[in-house]
């Protein structure tokens, strides 16, 4: 009797670098979500699917069950809080960092020192907040969900608080990263009564992931 298994992916870059991991365990993913409209993708294992959903709902969707498991940025991660979720494996994908970063004008040393109140719009309010409450440094929040890098340029915040990876839409901007936060990659998130019920079917899939990601690190 073989239990069927449901893995909950993002389109993009972590699909791209979950594939290698996948093959590692035997799974190759028989569909390209970036050709098809399908949100359920089959797989060469019968009783293993792959749903494609957004990269910050994935936790939400293992944590219910729907999925059950899935992979996640730290980022994501830290933002959702991980209620209900294993993170048995660092996978060492997607890496980036989280910083803070202002218009090239700016004298962020400066505003931080005279305790100010700095405005910072960010997708990541939660990472954000506990950032400067450690520094003591007084924020107003301004969530947004995407573009960050416009609004230090249109006058809606001081800084942004954003994942950065090559640095070059910074720089295409004109913004200065002037903090790093945090170094961020993707975990393996697993439902937690699923590695309890469906312990037999995932524990091979959980080694080959960690082993595959102990080569990438
Ligand atoms: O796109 P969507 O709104 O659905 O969600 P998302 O942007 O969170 O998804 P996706 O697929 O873009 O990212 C999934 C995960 O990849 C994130 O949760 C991060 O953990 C990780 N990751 C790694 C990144 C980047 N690198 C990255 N560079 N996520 C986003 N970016 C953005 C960055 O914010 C910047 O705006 O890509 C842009 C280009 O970066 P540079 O520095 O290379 O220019
Ligand atoms: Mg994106």
């Amino acid at each position: 009797m073989s239990q069927p298994l449901t893995m909950a992916l993002s389109k993009g870059r972590i699909f791209e670098e979950t594939l290698p991991l996948l093959k590692a365990a035997g799974i190759v993913v028989t569909e390209d979500p970036e050709t098809s409209r399908k949100l359920i993708l089959p797989t060469n294992d019968p009783v293993v699917r792959v749903i494609i959903v957004r990269a910050s709902d994935v936790p939400t969707y293992v944590q219910y069950g729907a999925a059950d498991f899935g992979v996640a940025g730290k980022d994501v991660l830290l933002e959702h809080g991980g209620e209900g979720l294993y993170q048995p494996v660092d996978l060492n994908i997607a890496r980036c960092r989280m910083s803070v970063a202002v218009s090239a004008g700016f004298d962020y040393a400066s505003a931080v020192r005279q305790g100010a109140r700095l405005r910072v719009a960010t997708k990541f309010t939660q990472t954000a907040r506990q950032h400067f409450a450690a520094k003591g440094v007084h924020v107003d929040l301004i969530k947004l969900y995407g573009s960050m890098e416009l609004a230090p340029l249109v006058g809606l915040s001081d800084a942004i608080v954003d994942v950065v990876s090559t640095g070059s839409t910074l720089r295409a901007n004109n913004l200065v990263e002037v903090e790093k936060i945090m170094e961020i990659s993707s975990r393996l998130v697993v439902n937690q009564a699923a590695m309890k019920m469906k312990r037999e079917r995932l524990q091979p899939i959980l080694a080959a992931f960690e082993r595959a990601a102990a080569a990438i690190a």
